[in-house]
């Protein structure tokens, strides 16, 4: 396994709309383990295909307090939504920006498993805030995108000054 390295806002790639999965194939776990390995050494708990420049739809997600459950979602669609939350979220390609997103509140989500077979998941709380962050980012959205226009250039020029090391 390998940890794999996570693009930075304000990267362009990562505003890349990540494509299906065609084959769930013997590659395509042995990414799932690079992704996984890289989440929990981030740590994080979430990390979409998108955010190490692969653009296929793909997410990893461990909210166990023990951090030893991942789920995999390969293909996601969210088929039904209800309620709004908010939550204060932070992202692995934003490091140290935490802000307020609302998202909806409880999610039916259909998707592949690791295996490749069809699966359906109900989620509330915290994991649904994870999963329709993860599936922005194979939109090509990150999540400083739901912020002000003034923030968000805020946010892009301290990314910009910290990539330059200063
Ligand atoms: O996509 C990512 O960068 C992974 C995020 C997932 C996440 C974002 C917002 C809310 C929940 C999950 C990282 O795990 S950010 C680190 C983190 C850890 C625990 C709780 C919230 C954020
Ligand atoms: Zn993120």
């Amino acid at each position: 396994m390998a940890t794999l390295t996570i693009l930075n806002y304000p990267d362009p790639r990562l505003h890349t709309v990540a494509k299906p999965v065609k084959d769930v194939n013997a590659d395509i776990r042995r990414f799932v383990d690079d992704m996984a390995e890289t989440m929990y050494a981030a740590p994080g708990i979430g990390l979409a295909a998108t955010q190490v420049n692969q653009h296929i739809q793909l997410i990893v997600i461990d909210t166990s307090k023990e951090q030893n459950d991942l789920l995999v979602l390969i293909n996601p669609k969210i088929v039904v939504k209800s309620g709004t939350q908010d939550y204060e979220e932070g992202c692995l390609s934003v490091p140290g920006v935490y802000e307020m997103v609302t998202r909806a509140e409880k999610i039916l989500v259909e998707a592949l498993d690791r295996s490749g077979k069809q699966f359906k998941l109900d989620a509330e709380g915290l994991l649904a805030v994870c999963i329709q962050h993860e599936m922005d980012h194979l939109l090509g959205k990150v999540f400083v995108e739901y912020l002000s226009p003034l923030k968000r250039n805020r946010i892009k020029n301290k990314m910009i000054k910290l990539s330059r090391g200063k």
